[in-house]
């Protein structure tokens, strides 16, 4: 093993003239990672070509979000723990790769969600590879100003990116009205666990400006020239990537969909689809000919029910733009209408060109052969309301998918400690496996309990120190830990925990809230720049965490962080120490979710609404074992209409009190108003929503009883233990294998090849 280090060191001097001893940190990365892709290179090529010679499937999206590559490489090549040991022997701490940029080329879980499926289909053979934008810049960095959000450019490649390759001799033309631009490909391998089958992330870069930024927006879209023209640019490179290997493999374009399986992750890369029409056209084909080959080869995957959110794009900036992809969804448009008028169908709510808007869903449906949501719920909720109408013409299209995570990233990496666990009382079948899981349910003595409680008080003590040095705020270990990471926004209600949290707060002081269990309230989320009311709620966190960090009366018993700068990495360190998992959005309103799976996964329980795959997880995971609160879909819509939250407010004197901190002085938020808008946006509503378009207010009594329940259940350990360590023995359902290998079969036809031998690097 001693090998590894010599070659490293042998490394540092041809490439940066140094010893290790002198070397930075990221000179030792980039000497450690290059070894690795050296080593991986014939095998990695093999696999590509394995890849070009069967059927494939390619996953087209605008995000990948793959977070630090180094050790989750070494982990899946089986190296991490040789590696350490062999750092640790020459003085050196592998835990200096904390200081590695993550990759976030992505906003959330849309993003994170692609980067473990190519994890998982790498895992177990499939040949899936993806396509993407490499950005030269990707989701800002977040620090904190005064409490409000400050961002910066992310240059995540300022010191080199030893895990992609460059392929000049794969440069495509991609062209615009107003310009053409070149497209350089970069690989990145995608190093499966304990195989030799190596995928491939092909991500391209445009040598002019469309690539420069990741789009900070998740959910609002922008209506952006430029995001249009990133677009397209993906759409057409990937797809004239995948012409020139058919060319190469000297296949007839009629075969096109016999080989290729395109999925289509949300709207944004749709344009693929009159882009495939055009360049089947090029190589002779008709029209009708292409559209069916479009059809066979796309399927779309939708990941949103927020109306904003379905992307319309300008007819006249198409047209200014694309002038012969636009004339393309307009022959797409006529053949629609005209299946429909001779079914004596009413075209106009199917019609992709509305007006002077394209409505890139419908383009999606209609040119796709599966249409798949993210959770039993949202698929539901796709056929039944989102798009209704697509459904009663072909209901057959129609599928779900519920979301999963990679174990392997998420528990066997993140959280060494209870993978140990696991491993020794079921063997380690659970990371190509997770349904083996179950199994742990035969080891629940007091004894295990105990056991399960003391790793997680490590990971506690862990991510105490890392959130010391990070924010200088210190989180007892002997506190419960309630967490709630994912992106800000409105429908996900970090604002009705923060008001939570200041109800508690009073609660104690006034004495109404009595031996109240220490508890520590973590929150970690990035807010789109431009989405005022997200921003303000992180300024009005930051200001309850300053006042109750602060009082000496009560910080012995609560304490309040807001992560900076939440990331994959700073997840990893989150989410084995969580106890209690906030997932509070109001039903009907979050897709899926996926932090959710990671949390439940590593053994906390979860304080949920019945949303999303939160409906999954108390299923497979038992009602008894979590904390649901709220109103069912159903009762939402029908209260919609004459829901009046003032009259909450002015009834119930606890909801009044939180929400009065807005106004009166409590809290300072610098002169700038923003917090007088944030209370006018539940109480009084404005131009473009109704007030309490979430339903905080409506919520907010019921959450705090559920989240107390599950604070005071922590005074019995050991039951609270055996509830968190059933959610880990009841998430195997949940893993991003189990998805991929459901979309390989249902949608892609797809097998998994028949055999693969695992890599030996040294
Ligand atoms: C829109 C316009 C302009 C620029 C960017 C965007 C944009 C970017 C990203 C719009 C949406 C997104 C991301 C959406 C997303 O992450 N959705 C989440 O997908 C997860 C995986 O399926 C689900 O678990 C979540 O519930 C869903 O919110």
């Amino acid at each position: 093993m001693d090998k590894i280090f010599e070659k490293i060191e042998l490394r540092l001097k041809q490439d940066h003239q140094v010893t290790p001893n002198e070397a930075t940190v990221y000179q030792i990365h980039d000497a450690l990672s290059k070894l690795i892709m050296d080593g991986i290179a014939d095998t990695w090529y093999e696999s590509r070509h394995m890849h070009e010679r069967s059927r494939g499937a390619y996953y087209f999206s605008a995000e990948y979000l793959t977070g630090r590559m180094v050790y989750n490489n070494l982990y899946n090549l089986g190296l991490l723990d040789q590696v350490k040991a062999a750092f640790a022997e020459h003085g050196l701490d592998i835990n200096m790769f904390e200081e590695i940029e993550d990759c976030a080329l992505g906003n959330g879980g849309l993003g994170r969600l692609a980067a473990c499926f190519l994890d998982s289909a790498a895992t177990h053979d499939l040949p899936l590879d993806g396509y993407g934008i490499r950005y030269k810049y990707g989701l800002f960095k977040q620090s904190w100003r005064d409490g409000y959000q400050h961002e910066a450019a992310d240059d995540w490649q300022r010191f080199g990116d030893p895990w992609s390759r460059r392929r000049s001799t794969h440069e495509v033309l991609v062209k615009f009205a107003d310009q053409t631009v070149r497209a350089v490909p970069y690989d990145m391998p995608i190093i499966g666990y304990h195989t030799d089958n190596i995928g491939t992330l092909k991500e391209k870069n445009a040598v002019e400006d469309i690539t420069r930024v990741l789009y900070p927006n998740d959910t609002t879209r922008a209506g952006k020239k430029l995001r249009l023209k990133q677009q397209y640019f993906l759409s057409s490179a990937s797809l004239q990537d995948l012409m020139l290997r058919f060319k190469r493999e000297n296949l007839s374009m009629e075969k096109f969909a016999a080989h290729n399986a395109i999925q289509l992750n949300d709207t944004h890369p749709t344009v693929s689809i009159p882009e495939l029409i055009r360049l089947l056209m090029n190589e002779g084909l008709t029209f009708e000919q292409s559209f069916d080959i479009a059809q066979k080869t796309f399927g779309y995957t939708n990941h949103t029910v927020m109306q904003e959110a379905l992307e319309k794009w300008d007819a006249d900036l198409f047209q200014e733009l694309l002038p012969e992809i636009f004339d393309i969804i307009y022959r797409i448009n006529a053949k629609l209408c005209g299946e429909l008028m001779s079914r004596g169908i009413d075209c106009s709510s199917y019609a992709i060109i509305q007006g002077n808007r394209i409505h890139m869903a419908n383009l999606a449906v209609y040119v796709s052969h599966a249409v798949n949501g993210v959770a039993k719920i949202h698929s539901e909720i796709l056929k039944n309301d989102v798009l209704k109408n697509w459904y009663e013409l072909y209901p057959e299209r129609f599928q779900n998918k519920t979301n999963g995570i990679t174990q392997r990233r998420w528990l066997g990496l993140c959280n060494p400690g209870l993978a140990a666990y696991i491993t020794k009382r079921i063997g380690d079948g659970w990371l190509l496996d997770l349904s083996e899981l179950e199994k742990l349910k035969e080891h629940m003595t007091s004894t295990d309990i105990r056991e399960f409680l003391e790793v997680k008080r490590q990971n506690k003590r862990a991510l105490s120190d890392y959130v010391y040095a990070r924010e200088g705020v210190r989180l007892p270990e002997n506190f419960v830990f309630d967490v709630q990471i994912k992106r800000m926004h409105e429908y996900k209600r970090q604002l009705m925990n923060a008001f939570a949290i200041l109800d508690i707060y009073y609660g104690i002081k006034d004495g109404r809230i009595k031996d109240f269990p220490p508890t520590a309230f973590l929150f970690g989320a990035k807010s789109a720049p431009g989405y005022i009311i997200a921003k303000t709620v992180i300024k009005f966190i930051n200001e309850i965490a300053k006042l109750i960090n602060n009082d000496d009366s009560v910080n012995d018993r609560m304490r309040v962080v807001f992560v900076q700068n939440y990331n994959c990495s700073y997840a990893e360190h989150i989410i084995p120490a969580a106890d209690i998992s906030e997932q509070i959005s109001p039903a009907g309103t979050e897709a899926s979710g996926t932090g959710n799976m990671k949390l439940m996964l590593n053994g906390a329980v979860s304080l949920c609404t019945y949303d999303g795959a939160n409906i999954e997880i108390l299923d497979a995971a038992g009602e008894e074992n979590n904390y649901r609160f709220g109103a069912s879909v159903d009762t939402l819509n029908e209260l919609r209409p004459h829901y009046d939250p003032k009259a909450i407010y002015e009834h119930e004197p606890r909801v009044k009190r939180v929400v009065d901190t807005l106004v009166n002085g409590t809290f300072q938020d610098g002169g700038t108003g923003v917090f007088r808008s944030l209370y006018n946006s539940l109480v009084t509503g404005n131009s473009w929503q109704k007030p309490d378009y979430y339903f905080v207010l409506y919520e907010l009594l019921p959450y705090i009883d559920r989240k107390l329940d599950a604070i005071y259940d922590t005074q019995d350990p050991l039951s609270f233990g055996r509830k968190a360590l059933m959610n880990t023995a009841s998430a195997g359902y949940f893993s991003s294998d189990r998805t991929v290998l459901d979309y390989a079969r249902d949608i892609w036809d797809l097998k998994p090849f028949p055999h693969q031998y695992t890599l030996n690097l040294f």
